[in-house]
């Protein structure tokens, strides 16, 4: 394996947006494990998240998802994050933990129950105002189980015109992030269950909206890097959710189960322009830790997205290309994986000591005390969300 000293350019773009969820206790549907030290409020999340931010120097906004981080006062939180180095990012509806959405929400066919799943949609973009934020991002639990129980195209009717109603609400500089899941929680069929339909329904909406890409929501096999080649050639990746899968929707520690995959999707964001700054492609992480301790599992995240993203910009474009017009497969090939096999870890050290950063956040957080200090003064930790 190669070893590179310094850190690739580019590198220094590279943000990654925290999910507030994932510093509460979570689980399976099994069993919700508590953990010492897990935040009691929404603003001991932040407080968390402004760690793995303090000691990486790479997670500077931390997501939210309504109602379980909703606050009566919104502009303290914002300020309450902004003091603590952090802003409040992408702002999730939820519709999928209220009994009145057990057949659906904005597919919903009890217009009163649409209505509801609609104002609830307003009512993040009135909190993104408040907060700050510029992204709507929208998962739906819509779907059926059996063959026959609803008409499901009926139900895309519907889904686009709640979406256009929340659309036509959102600010100059708002988005909304359309996200596709292939199955769960319905299992017949889900209402927005791939990246065609995403985009399909966000065309129809205009450019405000796009399609936000969970790496865990695809069936296994499934190419990710060519659906994020196609949607930035497209011009309508707006956000990634990053995790990692074995099954299903696993949600554990991105690139931890398949480090070359995110290697390749990091190579066509950068192909695509996904990193500069003006691309409009947020990186999020969309994980929760249920075994592992959740603040070194989410410095453990951002880490292993930057070192994929260290080895993607040091692909020699060049010689790949040159490769590619010899119709070279062999050499292509290879250019390819001797970027992947690049050890890019002294490189990155480096390039944190530059920025007065922990060389290695791991140990430094090990180091820190923080976990003792909260394992100790928090007690009564909330759950996610997941299982409740
Ligand atoms: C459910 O599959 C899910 O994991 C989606 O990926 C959302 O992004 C996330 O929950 C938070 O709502
Ligand atoms: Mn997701
Ligand atoms: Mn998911």
């Amino acid at each position: 394996m190669t070893t590179s000293t310094t850190a690739p350019e580019g590198l220094d773009a590279l943000a990654i947006e925290v999910p507030s969820w994932a510093y509460g206790n979570s689980g399976t549907r099994f069993k919700v494990f508590g953990t010492p030290g897990t935040p009691r409020t929404v603003e001991e999340k932040i407080q968390d998240a402004a760690k793995v931010n303090e000691l990486t120097g790479l997670a500077s906004s931390v997501a939210l998802h309504i109602p379980w981080d909703k606050v009566e006062d919104y502009a303290a939180l914002r300020s309450h994050a902004e003091g603590l180095g952090v802003k409040l990012g992408t702002i999730n509806s939820n519709t999928f933990q209220d009994d009145i959405y057990k057949f659906g929400s904005l597919t919903s066919s009890d217009e009163a129950v649409r209505r509801r799943a609609i104002e609830h949609h307003l009512e993040c973009i009135d909190i993104m105002d408040e907060t700050g934020s510029r992204d709507l991002k929208v998962w739906l639990a819509d779907g059926t189980n059996y063959p026959g129980q609803d008409d499901i195209r009926a139900r895309q009717d519907r889904l686009a015109d709640s979406l256009q109603e929340v659309y036509a609400r959102l600010g100059a500089d708002q988005r909304l992030v359309l996200e596709y899941k292939f199955f769960e929680p319905a299992f017949y069929h889900t209402d927005v269950p791939d990246w065609g339909t995403s985009y399909a329904q966000t065309v129809a909406l205009g450019e405000k909206a796009l399609v936000c890409l969970d790496t865990g929501h695809h069936a296994p096999g499934t190419n990710i890097e060519f659906i994020v080649a196609q949607l930035l050639r497209l011009g309508k990746l707006g956000s990634f959710d990053f995790n990692s899968r074995f099954y299903a929707d696993d949600d554990l520690i991105v690139g931890a189960a398949d480090p070359f995959q995110l290697f390749r999707i990091m190579v066509e964001v950068v192909r695509g322009g996904g990193l500069e700054p003006d691309s409009g492609v947020a990186l999020m992480l969309d994980q929760c830790h249920n075994l592992e301790e959740k603040i070194p599992g989410q410095i453990r995240s951002v880490l292993n997205v930057q070192e994929m993203t260290a080895r993607a910009l040091l692909l020699d474009r060049a010689a790949l290309q040159e490769a590619q017009a010899n119709r070279d497969v062999l050499a292509a090939n290879a250019v390819f994986m001797d970027a992947f096999y690049t050890d890019v870890r002294p490189a990155l050290a480096a390039w944190r000591e530059e920025r007065g950063l922990p060389a290695d956040p791991m140990t430094a957080y090990a180091a820190s005390g923080y976990q003792k200090l909260i394992n100790d003064t928090r007690v009564g930790g909330t759950q996610a969300g997941w299982g409740a």
